[in-house]
């Protein structure tokens, strides 16, 4: 089975794919971050080493200005060595069972980081799958929100991103992904 995924949603493409988020080739690359905006481990970990030094002062100096980011929010800075031109840097909600507010903070951070990268002019956005490391978002549940938060925003603003790619780091992650929008399309 091949490991991407892409469908049409109000004129963009939405792409599933299997990948490190690293190497992707788009005008921005959302990072999910901690409210410090260090380089921490797993995907923001990776981002900081492939973005270097420029990256990682960049986000000190945001951190600096603005004091640490709540769940839900986003900010952007340049990219450093990456690829991409802008890193969109997000904070996810850490999994607490599931009543406190988890999807709507999972999906503000989507779309806040959506909203942020279309404001400076990128067409093509690539996002991890927000929460489901480290924070312990479970993904069967955190990939309905994701999906339908940039499903939604893709509708709403119509003409803006020509694409959005949610990279998936694991094979199951990727098939947990397949698999919710499979349902989606079909409710
Ligand atoms: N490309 C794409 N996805 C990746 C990559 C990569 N190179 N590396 C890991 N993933 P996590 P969180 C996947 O733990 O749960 C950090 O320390 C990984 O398999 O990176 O949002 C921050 O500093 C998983 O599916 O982020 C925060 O403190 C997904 O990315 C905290 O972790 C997210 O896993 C954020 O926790």
């Amino acid at each position: 089975m091949t490991e991407r995924f892409e469908i049409e949603v109000a004129g963009a493409r939405l792409v599933l794919l299997r990948g490190d988020i690293t190497e992707q080739e788009v005008d921005a690359i959302v990072n999910s971050a901690n409210p410090a905006l260090t380089p921490g481990g797993g995907v923001s970990g990776a981002i900081h080493r492939a973005g270097g030094q420029e990256l990682t002062r960049a986000c000190a100096a945001v951190r600096r200005e603005r004091g640490p980011l709540s769940p839900g929010e986003a900010v952007l800075t340049p990219a450093g060595n990456l690829r991409a031109r802008w890193v969109v840097h997000t904070v996810g909600p850490i999994w607490r069972g599931g009543r406190h507010g988890e999807a709507e903070l999972l999906a503000r951070a989507y779309r806040a980081s959506l909203e942020l990268a279309l404001a400076h002019g990128a067409r093509s956005v690539a996002f991890p799958s927000i929460s489901t490391g480290v924070y312990g978002y479970p993904v069967e549940k955190a990939a309905p929100v994701a999906l339908g938060a940039i499903r939604r925003f893709l509708e709403e603003n119509p003409g803006g991103l020509t694409e959005v790619r949610l990279v998936l780091f694991s094979a199951a992650d990727f098939a947990a992904y397949r698999a919710t929008w499979e349902k989606l399309a079909r409710g």
